[in-house]
């Protein structure tokens, strides 16, 4: 996948696209990133990318022209620029399914905003995606942006290493994580839970499945429907309530 960035502080991805993960994708060629500094588009001499808001109003709103003249560059070095995606908090709120559906993607344009705005001319005619990853405002777009690039290319094939699977995940089956525990078996006084010792891998799976389940349930319970749950997950559930109604004493 190539993903190709437009914003004013390039300097700010290199510290997150050249470590770990997302640098071995890199290097690899699964993941092709380019930064591109929006003031380098600028057509003035002073190099200017802002201006004064029409209708007046506080602080500063980007230009339109520099952020077209980028992508006219950009569609010089490939004709379809396929989506060209926003970070804003007016955008749709992203998500794993989201991130998923991206994954498929051949080619990705993210298009990071500054200060008060971006002229509405941009929206208009260039971009086709615009995305949240929150409700809460920053100063800019490109942390944003570079939460979509991992979330995005660890779903990309090949990208988590065989060991790391992202099937495994929180939020991959839409269910959060279960669990997790390495050596040592104790740690000041804390055992690891004995079924995961015991090498009983149907055993093991199923408890997995319901710390999943019953972590879901406790902190994020809306998430639940939207789960396709097997008669063994709806089970695991209805014990929990039947329990529950016992012990308020709303049963027998
Ligand atoms: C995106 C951008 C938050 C998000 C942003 C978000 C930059 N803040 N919740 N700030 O995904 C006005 C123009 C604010 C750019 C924008």
């Amino acid at each position: 996948m190539r993903i190709d960035i437009l914003t004013l502080f390039p300097e700010m991805f290199t510290g997150p696209f050249d470590t770990s993960i997302i640098k071995r994708a890199r290097d690899r060629g699964i993941l092709n990133i380019h930064t591109f500094n929006i003031r380098d588009f600028s057509q003035n001499k002073h190099r200017t990318v802002d201006d004064t808001p029409y209708g007046g109003g506080a602080g500063m709103v980007m230009q339109a022209e520099p952020i077209f003249k980028a992508l006219e560059h950009l569609r010089e070095l490939q004709e379809d620029l396929g989506r060209v995606i926003m970070m804003c908090p007016q955008g749709m709120p992203f998500n794993q399914d989201l991130a998923k559906e991206l994954a498929q993607e051949e080619r990705l344009v993210l298009l990071c905003g500054h200060y008060e705005g971006i002229d509405e001319r941009v929206r208009e005619k260039l971009v086709t995606d615009e995305i949240s990853i929150g409700d809460y405002v920053l100063t800019g777009g490109e942390l944003p942006a570079m939460v979509v690039v991992d979330a995005v290319a660890r779903m990309i094939p090949g990208v988590l290493g065989e060991m790391a699977s992202a099937e495994a995940d929180s939020f991959y089956n839409g269910l959060l994580d279960h669990p997790h525990y390495t050596k040592p078996r104790v740690y000041q006084g804390m055992e690891v839970p004995e079924v995961l010792l015991s090498g009983h891998h149907k055993k093991i799976d199923r408890w997995r499945r319901r710390q999943s389940l019953l972590r879901t349930l406790e902190r994020r319970p809306e998430l639940l429907k939207e789960v396709n749950l097997s008669a063994e997950d709806r089970e695991v559930l209805g014990a929990v309530y039947n329990q529950l109604q016992e012990i308020l004493g709303f049963k027998k």
